[in-house]
């Protein structure tokens, strides 16, 4: 797997640009099995052996229309399975800032005693098993591609030297890197979880393991993510994908919702001329696509191609992730204020929670209140008044009366909550909807936020009522 030194391609792109704008523009094209490019990817798969040809030429075919530079990262093992190498930072030049490894979020969200047993979706026995205490990856097609059958060691995540031992703040870490992943599976029929499930339980269909773990068994030098194509729905097997890097809580989080992507079936979110697309914006709504180079930004969300200069070839991820994994999570709130959600007062104050799980999902909440002023806030999970912290949804918050007609709706800018402040109103019944929403216009130059398609995730409501 030889990698162009980073100074040789940027001179190449910086060639290429000044010389052949044209080139530049034009849709990229997709990948023909039939008649692949001369390189690395046409070599492998034309060595197969015919069976797991017509393997390799399956897994592709699932992921739809993929864009030729997808080849550059691709790789085709001795039986078809198909790997994702995502060497992220050669592929840009902010290579600098993301060496960070110093953890941004000092709290821990549970218990420290609790890291190793979080769930997004207790009983569910679809996994998504986020491996932090090392593990021992033996008959997997990695051992049969990359080390001769031999079963190899991760190491325990560790940041303190000491791998024996997981410290205070490397307890907060996983805990944050758990969160932020669970965020971006929420709306699916998969539990994000740090408890080992067994080993026997993560051979099964539907299970996938995240090992986060520094130890590199690659030859060829370790990229920041490995992982297999359509792996989540293998038989049979345990492939982990392997997050090698050691960033801050959110760059690693990335990573590995990265490449939990990759085994639902999922190819890069590109631009024409880019396998990766590396974001655009600056601030809490800045934002990169999670299957583009997602480092770095607040927002990092699910995509389908709904960006500036986006590549002709793009799948409707969330579409594809809810088919690999079977469903999505079934709604918890109803959607009009026939069905709302009833919420009793604690005195002058109400509260909810719920989560917002696809692009038509609204949540309605019903509510009375004597005549006064009333104040709503609406507050995605973990997100701050300026911070954003792994939350995907941005919220919109609309207040109506009982006879349907608004009164009150915000959607605060540059920030992911909403907040109905100090609305006076008569005393009766009145229904709260909440739903997502986008940011600013990602489809024009310079692009800005994102569109309300990844808008997704979880909320708690606080309400102060009139008396
Ligand atoms: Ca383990
Ligand atoms: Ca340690
Ligand atoms: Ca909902
Ligand atoms: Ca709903
Ligand atoms: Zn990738």
């Amino acid at each position: 797997m030889e990698r162009l030194p980073v100074f040789v391609a940027i001179a190449v792109a910086t060639i290429s640009l000044l010389f052949s704008n044209a080139t530049f523009s034009a849709p990229s094209k997709k990948v023909d099995i039939k008649n692949l490019p001369q390189g690395r990817f046409k070599q492998e798969f034309e060595s197969l052996p015919v069976l797991a040809r017509a393997r390799a030429e399956q897994a592709l075919a699932a992921m739809g229309d993929i864009p030729e530079k997808e080849l550059n990262s691709l790789s085709v093992g001795k039986a078809g399975d198909i790997a994702y190498a995502d060497y992220f930072i050669s592929m840009d030049d902010s290579a600098a800032e993301v060496l960070q490894a110093i953890p941004s979020e000092t709290e821990p969200l549970a218990p420290l005693g609790d890291t190793f047993k979080l769930h997004s979706k207790p009983g569910t026995s679809k996994v998504l098993f986020l491996d932090f205490d090392g593990h021992t990856t033996s008959k997997t097609p990695w051992n049969d591609n990359y080390t001769n059958g031999r079963s190899f060691k991760s190491e325990p995540f560790d940041r303190d030297g000491n791998p024996r031992k997981f410290s205070d703040s490397e307890r907060i870490m996983i805990q944050h890197i758990w969160q932020r992943v669970a965020e971006d599976f929420y709306p699916f029929d998969v539990n994000v979880t740090t408890e080992d499930p067994g080993k026997r339980e993560m051979s099964k269909a539907q299970r996938q393991r995240a090992v986060i773990s520094e130890t590199c068994w690659i030859d060829s030098g370790c990229p920041g993510g490995i992982g297999y194509l359509n792996s989540f729905t293998w038989i049979k097997k345990d492939a982990p994908v392997f997050a090698f890097v050691r960033m801050d809580d959110r760059n690693t989080a990335g990573v590995v919702s990265h490449e939990l992507g990759h085994t639902f079936g999922l190819y890069h979110a590109g631009t024409n001329s880019r396998e990766y697309y590396s974001g655009h914006g600056s601030g809490p709504l800045a934002w990169v696509p999670i299957m583009g180079l997602m480092y770095n930004r607040s927002m990092c969300q699910w995509t389908k191609g709904e960006y500036y200069n986006v590549d002709l070839w793009v799948q409707d991820e969330t579409a594809q992730v809810a088919s690999r994994a079977s469903g999505w999570r079934l709604d918890d709130h109803g959607d009009s204020p026939a069905s709302a959600t009833f919420l009793a007062a604690d005195g002058t104050n109400v509260m909810a929670s719920g989560f917002i799980g696809t692009q038509n999902d609204h949540d309605a909440f019903q509510f009375s209140t004597g005549a006064g002023t009333i104040s709503l806030l609406v507050d995605p999970y973990n997100a701050g008044s300026d911070l954003v912290n792994g939350a995907n949804l941005d919220v919109q918050a609309t207040l109506y009366d009982a006879a349907g007609n608004v009164i009150a709706v915000n959607n605060v800018p540059n920030a992911l909550y909403a907040l109905i402040d100090q609305v006076t109103v008569p005393a009766g019944t009145y229904y709260l909807e909440i739903t997502g929403v986008g940011a600013g216009d990602p489809l024009v130059n310079p692009p800005t936020g994102y569109t309300e398609y990844g808008s997704m995730g979880r909320y708690t409501v606080l309400g102060e009522l009139a008396q």
